[in-house]
């Protein structure tokens, strides 16, 4: 067989190719192979197999994995990648506790980022969101979601959409869009947020049309939506054919976790706070919990979201960064992994199904990403790591050796020195 990259000698090789989502008990039973090969041609999956039998490849490059963890290239299902700005000013009112929602109230915040999108130019969004995408591919990262949400005006959601498509088009990595116009009230709507959220939903027809976004996302939360309001705009937005996602339970515990299982949504995310009726819930039901522990970690909260209890209830459970400037300002997937090891109690194995299988499922990549399987996508990592335990355990640096993404080397760890 002649194919164009033969990554060989590899440690252990998870593919990760399982019927997903991985519920429960599952997603602790992890397949690892051993000294393993992959051949990839045209950018797919040619040949999966023994290092040993090898022999009758020739690759146009031989990749030595010598002796290496590979794995599929990483899932992220919840980031908030284009906003203007940042927000390094409020780590001082953090410092000084002030609550997240508190700033957010003085209208800082999300508020605050919400200027500055409104003031920046699609170009500038533009070359932002390439420059954290570029970071995450170095991370290991392959295929990401992306939310709007820092417009809240028609104007600038459309615009923030638009970004999204764009860099979808320029950067290697795939994009998956969210529509977040209700991500929070904005100044001029304060006292009527009906007919705010009345103007988002007027948005879905053209996002529908113009392909702008596959799903719909809501903040129910204290201060920003109601449980009642966010059931109302989101079942407007699967009458016109949207998935829905919902930011459920991150701060205060009003039930989002059981409204996003009411309205069988594809992901219920956060779920910080859930309730025991939630959790029940959840794990009931085909809704797949999107768990942030760096926002937990990043806001100082003592208490992060119960997902053992939702995996050994039967949950589907998927971990992502939640990048965005406010409440978790980090591209590093491999340090969430390292969070849900230490304050969500999950096995390496889950850990995988989470970043993998599970994430890829949550934005509706199930059968292209979050896998290596004969035929799929060439979305391949190559670690510093000897097994697939270390990732979690070596914390806060970036284990990614080489990045594949469709066939193509995105990313390979310089040496530095002699
Ligand atoms: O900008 O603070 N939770 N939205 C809801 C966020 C966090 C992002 C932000
Ligand atoms: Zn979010």
């Amino acid at each position: 067989m002649q194919v164009d990259t033969l990554i060989t000698n590899i440690g252990e090789l998870l593919t990760m190719d399982k019927a997903g989502p991985v519920k429960g008990a599952d997603m602790n039973d992890l397949p690892v192979d051993e000294n393993m090969a992959v051949a990839l041609k045209d950018g797919k999956v040619a040949w999966i197999g023994k290092a040993l039998d090898a022999d009758n490849i020739t690759a146009e490059k031989v990749v030595d994995a010598k002796g290496r963890l590979v794995t599929p290239g990483l899932v992220e299902a919840h980031t908030h990648l284009v906003f203007g700005g940042s927000r390094e000013g409020e780590m001082a009112l953090k410092q000084q506790g002030v609550p997240y929602l508190e700033i957010l109230k003085q209208g800082g915040g999300i508020l605050s980022t919400v200027e500055a999108t409104r003031k920046a130019s699609e170009a500038e969004l533009l070359e932002k969101a390439l420059f954290h995408l570029d970071r995450m591919a170095s991370y290991g990262i392959t295929t990401v979601e992306a939310k709007s949400g820092y417009g809240l005006n028609k104007d600038t959601e459309l615009k923030q959409l638009r970004v999204v498509k764009e860099a979808n088009n320029r950067h290697a990595l795939d994009l998956v869009s969210t529509f977040l116009g209700a991500h929070a009230i904005p100044e001029e709507h304060k006292d009527d947020p009906d007919a705010f959220l009345d103007e988002m939903a007027d948005l879905f027809d053209e996002i529908k049309e113009e392909n702008l976004a596959e799903f719909v996302d809501i903040f129910t939360e204290t201060g920003v939506f109601t449980v009642e309001q966010s059931r109302k705009f989101l079942q407007k937005a699967k009458d016109k054919g949207f998935d829905v996602k919902i930011h459920a339970d991150e701060i205060d515990p009003l039930g989002g976790t059981q409204l996003a299982v009411e309205m069988g949504a594809i992901s219920g995310d956060h779920l910080a706070v859930a309730t025991d009726e939630g959790i029940r819930q959840l794990s009931k039901s085909d809704t797949i919990g999107v768990i942030l522990p760096g926002t937990s970690f990043y806001l100082g909260k003592e208490t992060y979201a119960r997902a053992r209890e939702m995996i050994d209830t039967g949950a589907a459970i998927a971990i992502s960064t939640d990048f965005n400037p406010g409440s978790s300002v980090t591209e590093n997937l491999q340090f969430i992994m390292t969070l849900a090891a230490l304050k969500l109690n999950m096995s390496p194995a889950e850990i995988w199904h989470a970043v993998t299988v599970n994430a890829a499922h949550a934005i509706g990549r199930g059968e292209t990403a979050g896998h290596i399987r004969k035929g799929g996508n060439a979305d391949i990592v190559i670690w510093d790591a000897p097994n697939h335990m270390y990732i979690p355990y070596h914390y806060g640096v970036n284990h990614a050796n080489t990045v594949i993404k469709n066939g193509v080397v995105l990313y390979e760890r310089q040496e530095i020195g002699s």
